[in-house]
């Protein structure tokens, strides 16, 4: 392996643009080999619980991760090894039996709510970039997320919000922004942002 893997970590709140910045970034690379992983695939299994206890589970919670999986996939990218990433089903709230494989690709854009809370896996970051988007912004976006492709309706994306999204951005999300590299306003469509970062990291892949 002549070519280390530059890990990259996009956070910020539920619905902020962090899978739009990923995926323009992505775009924007598309002759070198760039890939994107969701933090959201290593939602901890739990087949063991039942689904009425699997729906009460706090999904904005550090502790609903399984961020010791997450951690030991990083070190194994920086080492030139290729990973298992879990596939993660949100109708059914646990993991499924399938995994995607991922090779140590020259660029590797993570993307979650919770990836800058860890000491451990902010630092395996080479860099980290948070979107800070207003959060009636993400609400709004949310809604329109999550009753289109996620299956829900007004009523529970609202009781979810208030009972934990926005409890848990105020308690982690938000304080660990202090930790990025670069904090993007106006969301995924910030151009000058994706230009500044495509020079960035050309400049560490060369
Ligand atoms: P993004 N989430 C669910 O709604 N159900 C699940 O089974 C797993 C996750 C939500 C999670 C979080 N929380 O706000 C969001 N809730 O997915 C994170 N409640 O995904 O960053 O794409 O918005
Ligand atoms: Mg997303």
């Amino acid at each position: 392996m002549s070519q280390k893997t530059i890990l990259v970590g996009v956070a910020g709140a539920s619905a902020s643009g962090k899978s739009l910045l990923a995926e323009t970034l992505i775009k924007e690379f598309a002759s070198e080999h760039v890939c994107m992983i969701s933090e959201d695939s290593y939602y901890k299994d739990q087949t063991h619980l039942t689904m009425d206890e699997r729906v009460k589970t706090n999904y904005d919670h550090p502790e609903s991760m399984d961020h010791d999986l997450l951690l030991e996939h990083l070190k194994m990218l920086k080492n030139g090894e290729s990973i298992e990433v879990p596939e993660y089903d949100y109708s059914d709230h646990n993991r499924t039996k399938n995994t995607r494989h991922v090779e140590p690709a020259k660029v590797i854009i993570f993307e979650g709510i919770l990836l800058f809370v860890n000491p451990a896996i902010r630092e395996a970051f080479d860099l980290r970039f948070y979107m800070d988007t207003p959060l009636d912004i993400c609400l709004t976006r949310r809604l329109q997320r999550d009753i289109v492709s996620r299956g829900r309706d007004m009523d529970s994306v609202i009781s979810q919000y208030m009972a934990t999204v926005r409890p848990m951005f105020m308690q982690f999300i938000e304080p660990s922004r202090q930790h990025a590299d670069l904090i993007i306003p106006r969301g995924g469509k910030n151009q000058i942002a994706i230009d500044l970062i495509k020079t960035k990291i050309h400049s560490l892949v060369n």
